[in-house]
């Protein structure tokens, strides 16, 4: 009777949520300065998209009830480097991963920060577990391969001069500010594990990623970590591809004012490594292929880097 439970609940996600769905929602409940415009809203809509349409995992719902207890703990988006915030009683869809954002005026030269909350969860051992991997196996493991995260946190600076582009499929010129889907990519990849998950923790050593999917296109190489002592992003030299040329990869730990990156293949097949089902190496825009005009501005944007002001991100 159990097996015949199990295969009808199996069935029944199946329907609910096809392949290649998961369903990146925004949270802006902690947004108490209005940074959030709608214009930088719909940039966070097609990051969304990006990545609940490249990601094809299925993950299983978090719902408390009864002696089963979760309660999602997240820097909290307003003041993520000092400040832990509780959601008690949290419950999150099948497929779904929800991140908090928010804002605040860093004082460095930092644009963002970004990464998977966490839990305070009791109760059966099969809650927890389903909790803490959404039934993703491998996140379970004492050396882990998988991740299933609820969701995270992203906090961006409120003092930066950011270009918020309503249709990041074309690229405009933007000399001096700092390009808000670059830096929503890379702090989203983070959520998703990139330098923050266990299972990418796994495959590091000696301040190189070794995830084989990544190495085999690096030549065979493992990735160049920078060397800061987090292990937390490429190399700042580290070349992938991304749109058919050759691009510092998105998870590389600065941006330039006036340039836009992509996800490259490099950051997505880390993304593979660490336990996603990734369905494209080459996504880097909501609709898959730039027009040609569009490229003609990326060419010329690259020949403006060397002079830019760097921030971290
Ligand atoms: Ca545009
Ligand atoms: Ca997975
Ligand atoms: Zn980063």
């Amino acid at each position: 009777m159990k097996l015949r439970i199990s295969l009808a609940t199996l069935l029944l996600a199946g329907l609910a949520s096809p392949a290649g769905a998961v369903n990146v929602v925004f949270d802006y409940s902690y947004d108490n300065t209005g940074f959030f415009s709608s214009d930088k809203r719909a940039v966070l809509n097609q990051v969304a998209q990006v990545f609940g349409r490249n990601l094809t995992d299925t993950l299983n719902a978090i719902t408390p009830s009864g002696g089963n207890v979760f309660d999602a703990k997240l820097f909290d988006p307003r003041d993520p480097l000092n400040s832990v915030v509780t959601i008690n009683n949290f419950s999150v869809p099948a497929d779904t991963v929800r991140i908090f954002v928010g804002s605040t005026a860093f004082g460095t030269q930092t644009l963002g920060v970004g990464g998977p909350g966490f839990e305070s969860v009791s109760g059966s051992t099969a809650f927890i577990n389903n909790a803490v991997s959404r039934g993703e196996a491998g996140a379970l493991l004492a050396v882990p391969t998988d991740f299933g995260p609820w969701g995270g946190t992203i906090t961006f600076s409120s003092t930066m001069a950011w270009y918020v582009d309503s249709d990041v499929r074309t690229l405009e010129s933007f000399a001096g500010k700092y390009d808000f889907y670059t830096v929503a990519m890379h702090e989203t990849a983070h959520v998703f594990g990139i330098g923050t998950a266990d299972s990418w923790f796994s495959l590091v050593s000696g301040h190189t990623f070794n995830g084989a999917k990544a190495s085999q296109l690096n030549g065979g190489v493992p990735l160049a970590l920078q060397n800061d002592g987090t292990d937390t992003h490429f190399a700042s030299g580290l070349n992938g591809r991304a749109n058919g040329i050759a691009q510092v990869t998105l998870l590389s730990p600065t941006i330039n004012s006036g340039s836009r990156k992509y996800m490259t293949n490099l950051d997505w097949a880390a993304l593979d490594d660490i336990g996603w089902d990734v369905a494209s190496l080459q996504a880097t825009i909501p609709s898959a292929v730039p027009e040609p005009g569009s490229w003609a501005m990326m060419l010329g944007g690259m020949l403006l880097i060397g002079g830019m002001v760097r921030r971290r991100i």
